[in-house]
């Protein structure tokens, strides 16, 4: 499924799941069934640790999980794996400052996929609007164990700044956060959130995608 035009990919955005096996306490394929029932909006696949799967491995379990967001018309976003990306025909790429430069990255997956970018100031912001992005992930917004080299949290700061400097981007947050917090992030500007452990860990992965939905609506 393509996204193709800003509002909708807005609306996608909304409740952001991002996993890899590292992440699942139960089979991956499981835990995504039951995080879209739960409702979210938006899937990124992201095999990053050290337990994390490489070559055909990895390969197979992006298809099987990329399967499961076609059947349920969920847009399917790798993580800074470009190849796999293309490969795939992925509906988009998640790439960080240290990844390829998004012009790069444009010209090999195409300008009907989707291309978003982690920016950590102002100057990020213009630099990866300029080359293209088609929306921001900002954070750690709270603090997180996840990402062993995350940046400190600095709140919804850099969210309220871009919003107050005018940029009208797509962004959604990210770092720690959860269906209690969810809410500052969303009045604080994003169109979104996206979380790792708040659905991945939760006791039943339904109820807390689903809590999460009503949390930014
Ligand atoms: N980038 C910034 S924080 C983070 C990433 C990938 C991890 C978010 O994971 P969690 O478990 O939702 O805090
Ligand atoms: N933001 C998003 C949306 N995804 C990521 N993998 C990241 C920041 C680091
Ligand atoms: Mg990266």
């Amino acid at each position: 499924m393509t996204i193709c035009n800003t509002e909708s990919l807005r609306k996608s955005l909304k409740v952001y799941f991002i996993m890899g096996s590292p992440n699942c306490k139960d089979n991956p394929s499981t835990v995504l069934k039951e995080a879209i029932e739960g409702g979210i909006t938006l899937f990124q696949f992201r095999e990053k640790g050290t337990e994390a799967l490489t070559g055909d491995e990895k390969v197979s379990l992006a298809k099987e999980l990329q399967q499961i967001c076609r059947e349920n018309q969920i847009p399917f976003i790798v993580n800074d794996d470009i190849q796999l990306a293309i490969a795939l025909d992925s509906d988009g790429v998640h790439i960080g400052q240290e990844d390829e430069p998004i012009e790069e990255v444009r010209k090999k997956i195409g300008n009907d996929k989707i291309i978003g970018v982690s920016v950590h100031s102002y100057d990020e912001a213009i630099t990866a609007l300029q080359g293209g992005a088609d929306y921001f992930g900002i954070g750690p917004v709270f603090p997180t164990k996840t990402k062993e080299d995350a940046k400190p949290s600095s709140g919804t700061k850099l969210i309220e700044e871009l919003r107050a400097r005018g940029l009208p981007i797509p962004i959604v947050g990210i770092g720690g956060i959860n269906a209690e917090n969810a809410g500052t992030v969303i009045k604080a500007g994003a169109d979104g959130v996206s979380v790792i452990t708040a659905i991945s860990h939760a006791p039943s992965v339904i109820q807390a995608a689903n809590a999460l939905r009503k949390s930014v609506y």
